[in-house]
């Protein structure tokens, strides 16, 4: 019996390179090998596409430039699929082609928009897994996720968004307003990033400028939030048209600060609880309901982990955000919550493949002429 071939992108110019890595081990990993044949395809930082460089590999080439320079003349491949996106995708003099029958984009945009290895692999006519060109557009942008989450009553945590074009001309007006309208403390964040890139919290006017002024490096567009005393749940949500949800879990931290990026995923200081304790039953089934609502109301599908806040004061519950690209190991929210529902990692993956195929299949019904 033919194997499918299975590709993991992983890599490129993502901030989360290094996440990135990670879960794509993770994935090569657990992937069985009786059923599939396995195609690491590494993205360099310059955007050469490598076939067969393992996340391994590919981390000890970016200790070696000039080997790097090489690799990236010799074995710079293009996808397989329609002839005229596979010259689209032909990477200098290399032209090897990987036929590859359904794809992991372990990755986030490679140019920081999501979406476009997405629409990259819908161009090239391959399966992949995970949420399509629309719905991980979405799932980057915090603003738009949110006036979406609205717009189907969801409540969210009061916000205000800026460009990058009007704090620099009116930074003063900027601040009065965020006091103004939402206090202190609240969080920035640049709109597009993933994880805790650029996130900070701040007390006061002179925080604030510095917060802003910080996510902004990272972003034309910041959020600022209001900062409520919370505790942070998540749900795992899996599947297409009719997704299911996990139990809930709660992100618990040492200490009641932010998460920065380094916190999250280079020295983790958290503890994942499941289930969170002193959730009721019917607190737990709204969340659950809106985990679902959240992942058919962004049009996303494979996977999502929706993450929760809970106010400790008056135990309302507040949707954050649906992320498309959760981290992604064996030992992360999104997979912990699946194994401790009896879905271990490896059979984590076959589901998603099988969401892949399926969701391409129903791509394929529909009519290309009139
Ligand atoms: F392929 C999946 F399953 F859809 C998928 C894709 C990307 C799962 C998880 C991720 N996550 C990431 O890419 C990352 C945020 C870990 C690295 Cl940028």
């Amino acid at each position: 019996q033919k194997k499918l071939r299975v590709g993991v992108v992983f890599g490129s110019r993502s901030c989360e390179y290094d996440v990135s890595l990670h879960s794509a081990e993770a994935v090569l990993a657990n992937l069985d090998t009786n059923k599939y044949d396995v195609v690491p395809l590494a993205i360099t930082k310059e955007g050469a596409w490598l076939l067969n460089v393992t996340p391994e590999e590919l981390h000890a080439l970016e200790e070696k430039p000039d080997e790097k320079e090489h690799i990236q003349q010799e074995k710079a491949v293009v996808l397989a699929g329609d002839p005229t996106v596979r010259d689209l995708l032909s990477v200098r003099n290399g032209k090897k082609v990987a036929p590859l029958d359904v794809v992991f984009p372990v990755i986030h945009g490679p140019y920081g928009e999501d979406g476009t290895i997405q629409g990259l692999l819908e161009m090239a006519g391959i399966p992949y897994v995970g949420g399509g060109v629309l719905g991980s557009a979405i799932g980057m942008d915090k603003e738009k996720m949110k006036i979406i989450f609205q717009s189907i009553n969801l409540p969210v945590i009061d916000y205000l968004t800026y460009r990058y074009t009007r704090w620099a001309r009116e930074p003063e007006a900027v601040l009065t307003e965020v006091e103004q309208k939402l206090g202190y403390p609240c969080i920035v964040k640049p709109v597009n990033m993933g994880s805790s890139v650029g996130v900070t919290r701040a007390d006061d006017r002179e925080a604030l400028r510095r917060s802003i002024a910080q996510a902004a490096e990272y972003d034309n567009k910041i959020i600022v939030e209001r900062c409520l005393n919370i505790r942070e749940i998540s749900c795992s949500v899996l599947g297409n048209e009719e997704p299911i949800t996990s139990p809930l879990g709660e992100i618990v931290n040492e200490e009641n600060v932010v998460n920065d990026y380094d916190l999250k995923y280079v020295h983790p200081t958290f503890r994942l609880d499941i289930p969170p304790a002193g959730i009721s039953p019917q607190m737990t089934e709204d969340i659950l309901r809106m985990a679902k609502q959240a992942f058919l109301a962004l049009e996303l599908s494979g996977l999502a982990r929706v993450d929760f806040f809970v106010d400790r004061n008056d135990q309302r519950v507040y949707i954050n955000e649906a992320n498309t690209m959760p981290g992604f190991t064996s030992s992360s929210v999104y997979a912990s919550l699946w194994a401790t529902a009896n879905l271990p990692y490896p059979q984590l993956l076959d589901r998603l493949i099988e969401l892949a195929l399926e969701r391409h299949q129903q791509r394929q019904r529909l009519r290309t002429t009139y």
